[in-house]
Order: structure tokens, then C-alpha cells, then sequence
């Protein structure tokens, strides 16, 4: 049970993106602090309110001091209204067309919104004369590095090759650029892939360890996977929400890099979640006909298929978080393994409700 500091409200935020699992831990740790809170969700997340709320539903987010606004920030008259109307203090967005296989079948919507989205929000709040009062955080992403060596950190050239790096790396510059001509206080978090029990399941973490809880209810067909070799820096997201507050707190805006430090292939990922359930994973193979084999049952656990593999890979992402941690004394609490723990006991949950039909 949360309670609210009520009569302390003293902030007000408005969270674009809020339904995803980033706006949910974000939206929840404000109430915690007393903020009152607006989130911006698409009218799809609105409509299918089972489904699509179902993050703020889960972290009890929906309640006196949360309001939901329905609308769109590539919308850019739907999106200085809201912040007309709500009179936000901090503004966090977060929304994005943030998988970044599909940025690539969808190229111009995930400029809409990861690019646009943006610079209306920049744009609506130097109209409405806002700049004073309203402070502003974009979700910039570690896939803006793309193809540069790692480890990356603030000062690392940009190389992205996706389209999502390449709209998450325009609006990133939008970010700082009207910080710099026009003095708005917007900051950009860079972020590198951050897990948790709400991650959506299309990403590769989830993926894997909803197929791995799914076992113990008896072995169905492999588990199709993509490029096992790419390396990510895996960290929590509730630890890069707490991150994302620190930053707008800070005296100056500023880019920061948040990440874990700590970087594991796909393979070892995969590797990881089926022996904390006691599986161990034998490969044989290779490329496409690589398999994943249970080594006590000789049961086929995973495959790969073409279609997983995207046009171009970024190969390496490892961060360092060194300027977030000497000037905001932000450090990740959460490790890989208690993610790990976190995502599974979360996935054996679920199920077990949608055996029992309450899923
Ligand atoms: O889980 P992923 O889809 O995350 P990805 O592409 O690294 O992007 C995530 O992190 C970014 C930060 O760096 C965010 F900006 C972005 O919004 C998102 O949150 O894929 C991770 C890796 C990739 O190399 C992918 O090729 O896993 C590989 N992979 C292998 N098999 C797969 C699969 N990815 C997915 N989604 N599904 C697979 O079956």
C-alpha cells in the first residue's frame, strides 16, 4: 500500500510515455515523493485500459494525485495543450517507438515521435513562455553510440545505425540546442537497455525469462531468438527512474550517461536466466542452425530465426556512468542477478494467475 504526502504536494510533473515500464516506475516513485503527477498515454493505451495500463495498475499508480491526459507528442497542438492545461514544473518525456527492430519496418513513425515529439514539447513550452518555470528531461538512448567503441560515455562520438538511434540522436540534439540558443533547462539522460519485471515481453530479456518460467509448466517448442553474439549493458530500470529525478534536480542541466558498468553477451544472458531455474544450456551448432539443447533431457530450448536478426547490429554497448555518479552521487542498488530473480518470480506470477484464468 503507497501513501501520498497529500497536503505536501509541491511539484508537478507531466510524463509522456507514462504506460510503458519507464513512465510506470517513474510516474510511482513521484507520488512516492509527493509530486502530484499528469501522464500523457496514446489513445490506444487509453481505450484498452486493461492492457494498456496494466503498469500502473500493478504499481497502483492510478489514484487521487494521477491524472491521465490521452493524446499524442507528435501532435503538436495535442501536446501544448496538455502542457498548457497541467502547468507542469518537470516535464519527463518517455515517450518513444523504443524497439528498435521495428524502427526499421517503420522508419517515419519512429521519427514522428522519438524526433517531433521532442520539439514540439521544446517548442510548446518557449511559446507558452514557460522556459522559467519548467524543467525538462529527454530520453536519450545508448543506441545513439551505435557502431563506436566501448566502453561509451558523455564524450563518446555518436554513431547510430538504427533508425531509432538515428530519431533518439536528433532529438537529442534538439535537447541541447535549445538549451544552448534559447536557455530552456532540458537535460538529456542517455540511457543504456534497462530490464524489470515490466519490460515490455517483445524485448530479448523478457523474451527469455517469460519463455524459461513458462517451463515449469512442461517443455512446448523452442524459443526463437535473434543474434546471440550483440553485448549489452544491462541495468534496472528502477534504478535509471530514481537516476532520471536526480538529473532534474541538479542545479545545472546537463547530459548524463546512466548505465550499469557491467556488460553480458545475449548468449550469457540467455545462459543466465535458464540455469537460475537449474537448466543447463548446451549450444551445438552454428549460425542459423545453432541450437540451445537442455543438457539433461536433450530437449531442443532454443533456435534462432532469421527474422529476429536485424538489417544492422550494434555490437558492444558498455557504460560509464562516471560523470552521473561524481555529480549526482547516482549509483545503480539493484544487481544483475536480483533483476534477474525480480523478472522471473514476476513472469511465474503471471502465469499462474493466467492459469487461473485471472490473467
Ligand atoms: O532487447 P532488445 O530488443 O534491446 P535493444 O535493441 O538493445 O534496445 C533497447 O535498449 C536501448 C538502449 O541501448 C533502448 F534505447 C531501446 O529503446 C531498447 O530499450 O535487443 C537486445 C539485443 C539486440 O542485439 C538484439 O539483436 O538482443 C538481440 N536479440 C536477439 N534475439 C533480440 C532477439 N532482440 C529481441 N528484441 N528479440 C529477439 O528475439
Amino acid at each position: 500500500m503507497h501513501k501520498h504526502k497529500g497536503a505536501m504536494v509541491q511539484k508537478k510533473a507531466l510524463i509522456t510515455g507514462v504506460a510503458g515500464q519507464d513512465g510506470a516506475y517513474l510516474a510511482r516513485f513521484l507520488l512516492d515523493k509527493g509530486y502530484e503527477v499528469h501522464g500523457l498515454v496514446r489513445w490506444d493505451s487509453y481505450v484498452a485500459k486493461r492492457d494498456g495500463l496494466r503498469r500502473l495498475n500493478l504499481l497502483e499508480v492510478l489514484g487521487p494525485y494521477f491524472s491521465i491526459h490521452y493524446g499524442d507528442v507528435s501532435d503538436a497542438h495535442n501536446i501544448a495543450s496538455v502542457i498548457k492545461s497541467t502547468k507542469p514544473d518537470e516535464i519527463y518525456n518517455l515517450a518513444a517507438l523504443s524497439h528498435v527492430q521495428v524502427s526499421f519496418d517503420v522508419p517515419a513513425s519512429s521519427f514522428d515521435i522519438n524526433a517531433h515529439g521532442i520539439l514540439n514539447i521544446l517548442e510548446a513550452v518557449r511559446c507558452l513562455d514557460m522556459e522559467e518555470r519548467v524543467r525538462i528531461y529527454q530520453a536519450s538512448s545508448s543506441e545513439m553510440f551505435g557502431k563506436v567503441p566501448a566502453p561509451q560515455n558523455e564524450m563518446s562520438a555518436m554513431q547510430p545505425c538504427s533508425p531509432y538511434g538515428v530519431s533518439k540522436l536528433a532529438g537529442y540534439h534538439l535537447a541541447r540546442l535549445y538549451r544552448e540558443s534559447y536557455g530552456l533547462w532540458v537535460c538529456n539522460g542517455i540511457l543504456f537497455n534497462h530490464e524489470s519485471p515490466l519490460r515490455g515481453e517483445d524485448f530479448v530479456t523478457h523474451k527469455v525469462t517469460r519463455y524459461v518460467a513458462e517451463l515449469e509448466h512442461g517443455y512446448q517448442k523452442p524459443l526463437s531468438l535473434g543474434n546471440l553474439e550483440a553485448i549489452r549493458d544491462w541495468g534496472d530500470a528502477r534504478d535509471y527512474v530514481r537516476g532520471m529525478w536526480m538529473m532534474m534536480q541538479a542545479e545545472e542541466p546537463d547530459d548524463f550517461v546512466l548505465a550499469s558498468g557491467q556488460a553480458l553477451s545475449v548468449r550469457a544472458f540467455v545462459d543466465a536466466a535458464f540455469s537460475s531455474l537449474g537448466y543447463q544450456i548446451e549450444w551445438r551448432g552454428s549460425g542459423l542452425d545453432e541450437l540451445g539443447v537442455d543438457a539433461e533431457t536433450g530437449n531442443v530450448l532454443v533456435k534462432i530465426d532469421e527474422a529476429f536478426y536485424r538489417p544492422l547490429e550494434l555490437d558492444h554497448l558498455l557504460g560509464d556512468a562516471s560523470k552521473a555518479k561524481d555529480i549526482l552521487a547516482w549509483k545503480p542498488e539493484i544487481g544483475f542477478e536480483q533483476m534477474l530473480r525480480d523478472m522471473i518470480e514476476h513472469d511465474r506470477k503471471i502465469i499462474s494467475l493466467e492459469g487461473n484464468g485471472d490473467g
